[in-house]
């Protein structure tokens, strides 16, 4: 019978045959998914057979023109959907989910890229439909298949799924419930199954807003008041009253904080500051696909983003309990200056709803061609116009400002380059150096500037890292610049440490600190509050004043991998944070804080998607 059917239904089998190797050929060279072991390399190999037998298999109720037809057009369609995740694989190192493809403005910086990233190997993709169409004329026609065939095709093929999922269950146990690592969902279930899984959990959340009321909230409460620490008394107020002035530092990562290329110093500016201010050195990004936007998003509320797409695209609508709102009745004025389009990530949107008074976007700026580079406006520049419409503002006022020329492709002109490049194998890491310096020197200026303009001694200046600038895709580069054999699973969460320097002058000048507790950017809120004296009891946030002598050293990166002071779990691994060294007892020393992650990750998303703090009255 069997032999019978693959003769009968060549046409399908062959094309099942086909797309089945081509995923696993784009698998292996097209992504850089980590195999841990042989069943992970089993379940990587199945899991495309779990998607195509069914969907390839509605061609045999088709008539026989029709049938040739649709396994064309799938073959066709699902190899695009290999291409694109391809190329967006290789700018992001991540895959493509629904919302992203709504915020196609966005991805400029993609555009750039585009040609160096699409290769002309893809063509090679495409073979088997030649050899198709060539067999097709060639053989004759075939049956239509009994019901009995179609019963039994179709068992197989729920067969071979529920096996696929129990092998992923096996090595990944919840796989679903925790799903919040693209590269684990892909590596276990399929990439064409994540697309759909990714669209029935997009149609899920879009629900929830309608279902959801006022008892939403309040096991959400329950947690995030429990989870609350007090302030530290004696930090509590430190800068009361004064201005902030917080600016996001472009890709800034920390690994390049006290470093040297060619015996000169990235950051010598930064590394002078930060011996005059609170310094964070185990400080962690939380962002995800909404980049920039995400690490605003996460300052502003104390919240994790989401983990599709960009909240500033998607929850534009929603209630926020921002910062900005809270200092707006502690008589601050609030204002962002950014010098792109007000457009870019929605933010014109989306900083009405976050409650901000002012946006000195682009047109705000004196920019010419003298003056800009790559993204637009040079950064040294920026922040000295920056500096200059700052001092017009009512005091005292919250102000972000979010720099541009570290973003890749980090393109600096001659006469800006003030050390080497880096000598490695990856252009971008050797170009990130020099617009770090530049940045650098940028900030230098704008200090110099706040002291000569009198905004310095009134204000708390905080430089924040918004996200990582160097990509999984130059492991290899700064593994050499690291001085490291490898980089591993845990070396690539260690390197989501950004800077967070805080600097009050008159205070931190006299009594600096390096603090090397864990922390991240949903930390910035409750902290800066109660520097400033506001206390955030009740507040609903996820974050900790990181001065707080209660609080639990923890943070929670968006794709469920988590640090303390202790241990560091990613990619179903536990290890020792600090050694690095892998705890093969994983389950129990890093199984109850899993939990704690999780649910955190799990609460926040519920407020996002079901915009719950509508219903928050206090
Ligand atoms: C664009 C800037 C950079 O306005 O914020 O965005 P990014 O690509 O880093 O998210
Ligand atoms: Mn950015």
């Amino acid at each position: 019978m069997k032999e019978h059917f693959f003769k009968k239904q060549w046409f399908l089998c062959l094309s099942i045959f086909f797309m089945w190797m081509k995923t696993y050929f784009i698998y292996k060279l097209g992504f850089h998914l980590q195999i841990d072991n042989a069943l992970q390399e089993l379940i990587l190999f199945l899991n495309p057979l779990s998607f195509l037998i069914p969907v390839f298999g509605i061609s045999l109720f088709c008539r026989e023109k029709t049938k040739r037809l649709f396994l064309i057009a799938a073959n066709v369609i699902l190899t695009g959907i290999l291409i694109a995740n391809c190329i967006f694989y290789g700018f992001y190192i991540d895959f493509i989910t629904i919302p992203v493809l709504f915020q196609a403005k966005n991805l400029g910086g993609l555009g750039s890229s585009f040609q160096e990233l699409f290769n002309p190997l893809f063509i090679v993709l495409f073979f088997d439909l030649a050899l198709l169409a060539w067999l097709a004329k060639r053989r004759k026609t075939e049956v239509k298949p009994s019901r009995k065939a179609i019963k039994l095709y179709y068992t197989a093929a729920a067969g071979i799924a529920l096996f696929n999922l129990a092998l992923s269950e096996l090595d990944q146990p919840k796989l679903l419930a925790n799903s919040f690592d693209r590269e684990v969902l892909v590596k276990h279930i399929g990439l064409y199954q994540f697309h759909l899984f990714d669209g029935i959990t997009q149609t899920f959340n879009l629900t929830q807003k309608a279902v959801a009321d006022e008892n939403s909230l309040a096991t959400i409460e329950n947690y995030t008041n429990a989870d609350y620490s007090k302030p530290n008394k004696e930090m509590f107020g430190t800068a009361k009253g004064r201005n902030v002035i917080f600016v996001t530092l472009e890709s800034t990562q920390s690994f390049v904080i006290d470093e040297k290329v060619n015996g000169k110093e990235i950051t010598p500016f930064l590394n002078q500051f930060i011996k005059k201010s609170y310094y964070f050195d185990h400080f962690y990004q939380q962002t995800e696909q909404g980049k920039t936007s995400d690490s605003e998003f996460i300052v502003a509320n104390s919240l994790y983003p989401s983990l599709s797409g960009a909240v500033f695209f998607t929850k534009s609508e929603n209630q926020y309990n921002s910062i900005y709102k809270t200092l707006s009745k502690n008589d601050y004025t609030s204002a962002v200056f950014h010098a792109n389009n007000k457009k870019f990530w929605n933010r014109d949107v989306m900083y009405g709803s976050l409650g901000i008074d002012r946006f000195y976007d682009v047109d705000n700026f004196n920019v010419t061609d003298d003056n800009s580079t790559g993204w637009g406006l040079k950064d040294k520049e920026f922040l000295a116009q920056s500096a200059d419409i700052m001092k017009e503002l009512p005091q005292p006022f919250y102000s972000s400002l979010i720099t541009l020329t570290n973003h890749f492709p980090f393109q600096i002109d001659d006469k800006d380059r003030l050390i080497d490049e880096y000598d490695s194998n990856s252009e971008v890491l050797n170009r990130y150096v020099t617009t770090v310096r530049y940045q650098d020197e940028a900030l230098k200026h704008f200090i110099a500037k706040l002291k000569e303009n009198g905004l310095y001694e009134h204000s708390v200046i905080v430089f924040m890292g918004d996200h990582y600038g160097i990509s999984e895709a130059h492991n290899d580069a700064l593994a050499q610049f690291l001085g490291k054999s490898e980089i591993t699973p845990y070396d690539t969460v260690q390197l989501q440490r950004v800077p967070l320097i805080i600097h009050i002058p008159g205070i931190t000048d006299k009594k600096p600190q390096t603090i090397s507790e864990i922390g991240g950017q949903i930390d910035v809120k409750p902290t800066l509050l109660h520097l400033l004296g506001v206390d955030t009891k009740g507040m609903i946030q996820f974050g900790n004043d990181l001065f707080s002598n209660e609080r639990m050293p923890f943070a929670v990166l968006r794709n469920g991998s988590f640090i303390t002071n202790d241990y560091l779990y990613t990619k179903n691994a536990c290890y020792n944070q600090k050694t690095g060294e892998l705890l093969e007892d994983a389950k129990d020393k890093c199984g109850s804080l899993k939990e704690k992650a999780n649910e955190e990750l799990s609460l926040s998303d519920k407020i996002i998607n079901g915009d719950l703090l509508r219903f928050y009255k206090k």
